[in-house]
């Protein structure tokens, strides 16, 4: 298999400046005529041949100049254009091809969804439209003519619309078909991955958006007909982005014009295409009565995120695809700190640090492990990943925590001033840190260079006679492939001190023990851990304290302390830092968890090892406490979910254990917490059934449903009837679904008859029906096998859908970590079988699924040779695409 490498970068011998499309839209024989505006780069190769990318073309004609080229003078086939001796001055080419979009079932380059055209071109879908050099490096303006006939209603592209009409019709079709055309100019020059054009009879809901310098903008956002009352939430937390970006970054609108299209066939969330996003539907429609307050914050958070990509990732791109963390880490931290503002700031930081455990961690922990930015590949569609996005996002952050807000304001400004209108690397966003804040970030570089999660091992102890404070911070770096020895690295850990009785407790200076300076005064809060071993000591700590480290998860590392269980409730009790408070919390429950496990393992029964008073009082307190938010108290009551438990074991994972151990333990807190669960409930039902989805109202019904879940984890009948009637009274889907979902998860008899009905009701939405297969797919039940297999030939579902595949194979493998991981391996034939199937029409969306084997080399050694055997058959199957083989191989190394 050929791979890419980044140390083989160089630029294209040719500048392409100008692209003029036309694209005469017909289902099977739609035709693309490209006339591009070529340059010699200067110091580009002399003489060398143009070479541009195609993947599946059908050619048709090529001119050069405006003249018929001679057969000899070019080479063309499905998958390259060659013209072998171009002129050495600039020059036009026109190149024209033809496609059936309409048999497009990639999802990739020009395609149908639901009878409309659109497109998807990142990374490398351009090419399977027309022949270019398709690759973030190469900027052009665009100009594009799109013709169609009329009952395709909207004809859409990148940029501003200069003119339309109606048109002759073309040669071929009926008389009385007519015609129109658009035609549009953005004249930012792009990379062609954030082509776009969308065409069809949708609707169009219409609002504006006037900049802090006084442009109107108007913004539309195109649904399917009958949508449009699903789109408000979408179009404030449009304008609430543009209106944060201008107050936050100084970033401000560039065009006349900000479209969205949601569309329901997409392989991705969404896709920032200039000025015309295109979005998973899922990630655009919500009503109170279909969506929950979690698609709702999702939405709010994808929107902020495409629209963010404006100026990080459109106006600044990649040089290559290796820099992918340039924009979309940059982009993620930035739709992170949007949502904290809009929302609670640690309520979003916890459940940000939330999904880092349950994704990027497995992946940097197993064969699938990368860095942020990487240096090889074979298939950079399979770099889309947690480790890009999400650990690249931590990267950004802790930048921002070792210059300050105002350093890294600075830092990005030079970034922004700099490079507006370029194709950059990391090393180009690093530099502007350096310069701006006039600081060395060679050590910090690693972080982009260096996979595997760093783990963490701090030491303290406290010297009452000298009124000192000792901690040692010792790193180190697991192997990763590729990477068996790893460099000390440049860690932030933000840190306070809490006294025994809770209170704050100050100290007059830092020292760093490593060197003897004097590094910090009573107003230091964050460690900078440069060392293998790196000591501290903290002088005129007047009374003894318990260091709480990595406030608000200031790096993303394994931290293990010599904190006691008694340290831990204290911190959890009254650590000032909420995140701390949570991870308290989590860190006991995670060690009860653990040691259960094992016991279980090892043959004891689920009640061997009983939870203690202290940590069911610590946590009751919390949980009545009203000073406290909802939605944190709803998080509090959250236990780590299976797959964190096992990667905390590492290896010889049982997934039957550690699910018992997990219900066991849900249970004993359960009867422990007792009434008061129930009484809580009912004290925070407000009886106001109109509906709000801002933060503060999902918190509450948050915490409501989690009380509920919590107490059927004793599976009562009275408390299942309780669950029944809030299901029937519920005014909203978030209620109605919860109640559904705990019923069935908690194997309530009376699930199946509401999951009837719930589907009864619902035939006719399908992003409801897909809340439906995947709650199913991920019930740990002995039955959810045979019931996923029933789902496959279910009139709901459709293997050519990415979002139906998703919700039934997608959470069987990846939320249910007893069936997925079946002893028998049956979990695992399922899935592979689905991925080989799916892999014949789409490939991308197979590999997504094949990435859920990632951590079969922590299992134990029978699920392992079942992994096993599956990720070899899926890779030894015939014709496999490039995305699956990659998955697979790189899973078997
Ligand atoms: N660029 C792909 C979709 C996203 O990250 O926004
Ligand atoms: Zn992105």
């Amino acid at each position: 298999n050929s791979v890419v490498r980044l140390e083989d970068y160089i630029p294209t011998p040719y500048s392409i400046d100008h692209v003029s499309l036309t694209v005469r839209l017909d289902p099977l024989e739609t035709f693309v005529t490209s006339t591009l505006s070529i340059a010699p780069r200067e110091g580009g190769s002399e003489e060398a041949a143009l070479t541009l990318d195609g993947d599946d073309l059908v050619f048709v004609s090529a001119r050069l100049n405006g003249d018929v080229l001679e057969d000899s003078a070019y080479s063309a086939s499905d998958e390259q254009f060659i013209l072998k001796n171009p002129p050495q001055e600039a020059f036009t080419l026109e190149l024209v091809t033809k496609l059936a979009p309409q048999k497009n079932t990639q999802l990739m380059g020009l395609y149908r969804s639901n009878g409309a055209y659109c497109t998807q071109c990142e990374a490398e879908g351009f090419r399977r439209i027309t022949y270019f050099y398709d690759r973030p490096d190469v900027l052009s303006v665009y100009d594009v003519r799109i013709e169609a006939p009329v009952e395709v209603k909207y004809l859409l592209a990148n940029g501003n619309l200069v003119d339309s009409g109606t048109m002759s019709t073309p040669e071929g079709y009926p008389e009385d078909q007519l015609w129109h055309y658009a035609c549009w100019q953005d004249p930012f020059p792009k990379p062609s991955y954030l082509f776009a054009l969308v065409a069809g009879d949708l609707a169009r809901v219409e609002d504006r958006f006037v900049t802090r310098s006084g442009r109107d903008i108007t913004l539309h956002i195109y649904v399917e007909h009958g949508k449009e009352d699903r789109v408000d939430h979408a179009m404030d937390s449009l304008k609430r982005s543009m209106k944060w970006d201008e107050d936050v970054f100084d970033r401000e609108y560039d065009l006349d014009i900000f479209m969205i299209v949601a569309v329901s066939d997409f392989n991705m969330g969404a896709m920032e295409n200039k000025g015309l996003n295109v979005f998973n539907d899922k990630y655009v429609l919500a009503k109170p009565e279909t969506a929950t307050d979690t698609d709702y914050a999702l939405i709010e958070g994808v929107i902020a995120h495409e629209y963010f990509h404006n100026w990080t990732g459109n106006r600044i791109t990649c040089r290559d695809w290796f820099q992918l963390c340039l924009k979309e880490g940059l982009t993620v931290f930035r739709d992170q700190e949007f949502s904290s503002d809009m929302r609670s700031r640690p309520v979003k930081r916890i459940s940000d640090v939330q999904q880092l455990r349950a994704r990027q961690f497995p992946e940097d922990s197993g064969p699938l492990a990368h860095q942020v930015r990487p240096e090889v590949y074979s298939e950079i569609n399979n770099f889309y990943t947690s480790t890009v996005y999400e650990k690249g996002a931590e990267v950004c952050r802790m930048l921002e925590t070792l210059l300050g807000k105002e350093g890294f304001k600075a830092g990005l400004d030079l970034y922004f001033d700099r490079f507006d209108g370029q194709a950059v690397t990391i090393e180009d966003f690093i530099a502007s840190f350096e310069e701006a804040c006039s600081v060395d970030l060679s050590q910090f570089a690693l972080w982009y260079r260096q996979a595997g999660t760093p783990d963490l091992v701090a030491t303290y102890s406290y010297d009452a006679a000298r009124e000192q404070l000792s901690l040692s911070i010792e790193q180190s770096c697991p192997p990763t492939p590729g990477q068996p020895t790893k460099k000390v690295m440049h860690i932030p850990v933000r840190f306070g001190l809490v006294g025994r009785d809770g209170s704050p407790v100050g100290f007059t200076s830092v020292i760093d023990a490593n060197s003897g300076q004097e590094i910090g005064k009573s107003d230091c809060t964050v460690l900078e851990i440069r060392e293998r071993q790196h000591k501290f000591i903290l002088t005129g700590v007047s009374k003894d304290a318990i260091p709480s480290l990595l406030r608000g998860f200031s790096a993303p590392v394994h931290l293990r302390t010599n904190l006691t269980h008694d340290d831990y409730l204290c911190l959890m009790g009254h650590d000032t830092d909420p995140f701390n408070r949570w991870e308290a919390a989590q860190f006991i429950l995670m060690d009860h968890l653990v040691q259960q496990t094992r016991a279980l393992q090892a043959g004891a029964n689920t009640s061997s090892h009983a939870l203690d008073d202290s940590i069911l009082e610590a946590l009751k307190a919390c949980l009545m406490d009203d000073s406290l938010e909802h939605a944190f108290r709803a998080q509090l009551l959250q236990l780590p979910i299976e797959s964190d438990v096992g990667r905390e074991i590492g290896h010889d994972v049982d997934p039957d254990a550690i699910h018992r151990a997990r219900e066991s333990l849900r249970h004993a807190l359960s009867t422990a917490l007792g009434d008061s669960l129930i009484d809580l409930y009912k004290a925070l039902d407000d009886k106001d059934t109109s509906f709000r989805s801002d933060a503060s109202s999902a918190g509450r019904r948050a915490l409501r449903n989690g009380l509920l879940d919590l107490a059927l984890a004793r599976k009562e009948e009275a408390i299942s009837d309780l669950a029944v009637a809030h299901y029937h009274n519920a005014t909203n889907m978030t209620d109605r679904f919860a109640a559904l979902a705990s019923l069935t998860r908690n194997e309530m008899p009376a699930a199946n008859a509401l999951l009837d009905a719930f589907h009864a009701e619902f035939t006719n939405d399908a992003l409801v029906i897909d809340k439906w297969l995947s709650l199913q797919a991920s019930a740990p039940q002995e039955e959810t096998l045979q019931r996923v297999k029933d789902l496959l030939s279910h009139p709901s579902f459709s293997m050519n859908n990415p979002n139906r595949v998703r919700s039934l194979i997608g959470a069987f493998a990846m939320n249910n970590q007893v069936q997925f991981n079946r002893k028998d391996g049956e979990g695992f034939k399922l899935v592979a079988d689905i991925i080989i199937e799916l892999d014949k029409s789409n490939p991308q969306t197979a590999a997504r699924l094949a990435n859920n084997f990632r951590s079969w080399k922590a299992l134990e050694p029978d699920r392992q040779g079942q992994a096993k055997k599956e990720l070899l058959r899926i890779a030894n199957t015939e014709s496999l695409s490039k995305d699956v083989a990659d998955i697979a191989n790189r899973c078997l190394q």
